[in-house]
């Protein structure tokens, strides 16, 4: 806990948030045309279905729909990831889940960095996809060097962020000065630099390599590159995007539309092609490709069984391509998915008896007023003394993210680094391991179960 006279960890991360949100609203006004849409179609949605309107309101969610959003930064190495822990733990966010891209040709390993507790994603959901670029990856031994080289020269903090993480750490909390100081200094680590700090002739060996490797090699910090809102209706949101000027990713990635959504649903409109300065005086100016928008609707999160399940069907429906890439043969792909997911049931109470996803519990008005009398927990549900909602899911999924880095990598599934998880690895690079999310969730539903109990006796 905060020593008092601290701001708290969540007001300085939905402060961040808001702050990155103008910065990359500024940066890239296309965000902002984004952020209008998404606005726009959640208040029909939530017009046009007041049912959904009071689920929302009972998880809690339909306050913070509007702070929601979730960002992506790739670092280069095992201190700038690790001091990256150190910053965001100032606001409260540490690393839940572990997501390994090698598969999908990405050279990178992956943690979200986020609020834990539902009482703070409440007030800020903020979450941070944050990619480590693994150089061990590389076949070529020269390139390799370089890049390390060219990293281990860079500080991407400010000697006033660093100062303030520490202060954080060994006084507990940061006063509201502190805290809004923190805010800004934190926030140049992820701007954007026009200046490349690498010679045209680099950089363009770096991105011959991987064009991820120029992004996070050849600037001066991780630059957030996406900034996604949370919507109601994605299939609306990227129907209507061509209308505003923006072009989406062809498919949606994640599971299929639902009566109930699961998980994450998940669509981007591809990068922009930024003009840059090289380090070199005869370097030409050039262009680089990273910054893209998104957007995510979330649904429920799911229990083992539930995700074994979604991993089965998402595969099944992938298999029937036949190896064509779902960006090429959109329709086909959506109808394999409706397909598959017909065995996955699609309410939320069938989901809830076969033990497929977490839910948060409350009594109701009747229930606080009966109290329990002694009933278990299917009759209180049945008699309508105690109601419940699905628990939001607040995590990424690892087939969805490879789809989003490849279509904004501008290319199309590469098989060259093999299937290479190493979790120990990334978490020592870390200096902490990452939390299991499932344990989370399951946290989350027992205390509303131990809030009802308390409440009702
Ligand atoms: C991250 C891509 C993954 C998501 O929402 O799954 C991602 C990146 O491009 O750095 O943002
Ligand atoms: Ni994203």
């Amino acid at each position: 806990m905060p020593t008092t006279g601290c701001t708290s960890p969540d007001d300085i991360r939905a402060a961040f948030s808001r702050a990155m949100s103008a910065m990359y609203r500024a940066e890239v006004p296309l965000y902002g045309d984004l952020l209008e849409l998404v606005a726009d179609v959640n208040q029909d949605t939530l017009a046009a279905q007041p049912t959904l309107a009071d689920a929302l309101r009972l998880g809690g969610d339909l306050e913070r729909l509007d702070e929601e959003r979730h960002g992506a930064i790739r670092v280069g190495t095992a201190q700038e990831l690790s001091t990256l822990a150190r910053l965001f733990a100032v606001m409260g966010m540490e690393p839940v889940g572990y997501y390994d891209l090698s598969p999908a040709g990405v050279p990178v390993h992956s943690t979200a960095f986020r609020a834990v507790h539902e009482a703070s994603l409440r007030i800020s959901p903020f979450r941070v996809f944050t990619s480590l670029l693994r150089l061990e990856l590389i076949d070529d031994l020269a390139l390799r060097e370089m890049a390390a080289g060219l990293l281990a020269k860079r500080q991407i903090f400010t000697p006033k962020a660093l100062a303030l993480i520490e202060h954080h750490e060994t006084q507990g909390g940061l006063t509201p000065s502190q805290a809004d100081t923190f805010v800004t200094e934190a926030l140049e680590t992820f701007r954007w630099h026009r200046q490349a700090t690498v010679t045209q002739a680099q950089y363009q060996q770096l991105h011959d390599q991987h064009r991820l490797i120029a992004d996070v090699v050849a600037f001066k910090g991780p630059h957030i590159n996406h900034l996604t809102p949370r919507t109601l209706d994605i299939d609306r949101v990227q129907q209507q995007m061509p209308a505003r000027g923006i072009t989406p990713k062809a498919v949606v990635e994640g599971p299929p539309r639902r009566n109930q959504p699961i998980l994450l649903r998940q669509t981007s409109f591809k990068a922009l092609e930024e003009p840059v300065a090289f380090a070199d005086e005869r370097g030409m100016a050039g262009s680089h490709t990273a910054r893209f928008g998104e957007i995510e609707q979330r649904g429920a999160a799911l229990t083992q069984a539930g995700r074994a399940l979604y991993d089965q069907l998402l595969d099944k429906a992938r298999a029937g391509l036949g190896g064509v890439p779902a960006e090429r043969d959109p329709e086909r792909y959506s109808a394999l998915l409706e397909e598959a997911f017909r065995d996955f049931p699609d309410d939320a109470q069938t989901m809830r008896e076969q033990g497929l996803a977490w839910f948060r519990y409350a009594p109701t008005a009747k229930g606080l007023e009966e109290g329990s009398r002694g009933r278990d927990l299917p009759t209180l549900l049945q008699q309508g003394a105690v109601q419940c909602e699905p628990v939001i899911y607040e995590d990424f999924l690892p087939v969805s993210a490879a789809g989003i880095f490849q279509s904004n990598l501008g290319g199309e599934a590469r098989n060259e680094y093999g299937s290479n998880a190493n979790r120990a690895q990334f978490e020592q690079a870390l200096g902490r391991s990452v939390i299991d999310e499932m344990s989370l969730y399951e946290q989350t539903q027992l205390r509303s179960l131990e809030a009802c109990e308390a409440q009702m006796g």
